[in-house]
């Protein structure tokens, strides 16, 4: 399926149903009493989340939801049917906000949080009610009231504590492979990738924290070069970044240095904050340098980089040097806080890292 992490929906509740004015007509009865009931309460629009969803595709093809109306209070006492809700199913991780004010409405950050986004109108009030013991005859109701409209905007934000950024083929999904149960595509070709994958990492049984692998970036992506620079909306949660480095790259005149360069700088050009956020650099591939070589192409690297952060020397596809990462990850999240709840089945959970 597409995966789409952004759209544009309008929603509109129901109007409440209008009381009724009426008066009981019976045969012997003479001057019933008013017995017009109320009107119904219009639909409202809620949005779930729900995490057998990922994308937001559903919602560029429907884009206007819309509740039902109560129906309106009639005579003999006769109360308007509400109308039935309507529940938007979303992707945990959707942030709702007002397209036209941009306030922020809702984030949907569990399985089944539900949230009210557009109120259904109240049902009007029959004249039974206004029956008085100075008026016995009232002919007053009230109208419905407007269900809310909003013009919504969508977004998809995956919830992960660690985000890996790196060029094409730098080995992002080689690695979230080698340390967690998802399994995305590989290969020896640029943007193999082409949307975010999550994957459940076990530090050890009770302890895990969720790694997101998303597309490569490339110099100029803000200008759109590559697959652009969005995909880094879905790092914006996250709590630590791993920016991976080929450090043998095979294209002709490659630099792991200088393409480091650039991803900080089309980094901090889509966000100053994402720019800001902890980093650490993952040097990876290091099985393709022989072994005599290791220390000093690390250092550098380091060096040219002038890099003061934590540095990790790796074989993503080995798997050497994961275990460690994968601890001084942990370690570093449990600093911060709770790391993300997984709503996995246990089964489909990755065997621990010993
Ligand atoms: N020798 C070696 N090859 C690796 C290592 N990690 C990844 N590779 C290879 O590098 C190529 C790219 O790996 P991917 O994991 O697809 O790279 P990616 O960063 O996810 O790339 P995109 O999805 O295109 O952004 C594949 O052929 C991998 O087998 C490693 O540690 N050592
Ligand atoms: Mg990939």
């Amino acid at each position: 399926m597409k995966f789409i992490d952004e759209a544009q929906i309008e929603v509109h509740a129901g109007n409440g149903g209008d009381g009724a004015a009426s008066f009981r007509r019976e045969k012997f009865i003479p001057r019933g009493g008013p017995d017009g009931g109320d009107g119904g309460r219009g639909g409202s629009i809620f949005a779930i989340a729900d995490c057998n969803i990922n994308t937001l595709i559903d919602y560029r093809y429907a884009r206007i939801h819309r509740a039902k109306n109560g129906e309106n209070g009639q005579g003999a006492d006769c109360y308007g049917r509400g109308a039935v809700d309507i529940e938007l199913r979303m992707p945990v991780g959707t942030v709702i906000t007002d397209a036209e004010t941009g306030e922020p409405l809702a984030d949907l950050q569990t399985h089944q949080q539900k949230t009210l986004i557009a109120r259904g109108g109240k049902g009007g009030i029959g004249n039974l009610h206004f029956k008085s013991s100075t008026n016995r005859a009232p002919r007053q109701f009230t109208r419905g009231e407007e269900g809310e409209n909003f013009k919504l905007k969508l977004e998809l934000k995956v919830l992960a504590d660690v985000g890996l950024l790196g060029m094409p083929n730098a080995g992002k999904s080689t690695l979230i492979r080698s340390v967690s149960a998802a399994k995305p595509k590989v290969a020896d070709y640029p943007f193999t990738t082409l949307h975010p994958n999550l994957g459940v990492v076990r530090a050890n049984m009770n302890r895990s924290f969720v790694i997101a692998d998303i597309p490569g970036l490339i110099e100029g992506a803000s200008e759109g070069a590559g697959l652009g620079h969005q995909f880094l909306r879905h790092l914006t949660r996250t709590r630590l970044l791993l920016h991976l480095l080929d450090v043998a790259p095979m294209h002709e005149g490659a630099d792991p240095v200088k393409d480091a360069r650039a991803i900080i700088a089309e980094l901090r050009k889509y966000d100053e904050s994402l720019y800001e956020k902890t980093r650490w650099l993952i040097l990876n591939k290091m099985d393709l340098v022989p072994e005599a070589l290791r220390e000093k192409t690390a250092k550098d690297i380091v060096r040219r980089l002038r890099w003061k952060g934590p540095v990790f020397c790796l074989s993503a596809i080995s798997g050497q040097g994961c275990p460690a990462l994968v601890q001084s990850i942990m370690q570093y999240l449990e600093s911060l806080g709770p790391t993300t709840p997984v709503t996995e089945e246990p089964e489909n959970l990755a065997a621990p890292l010993t």
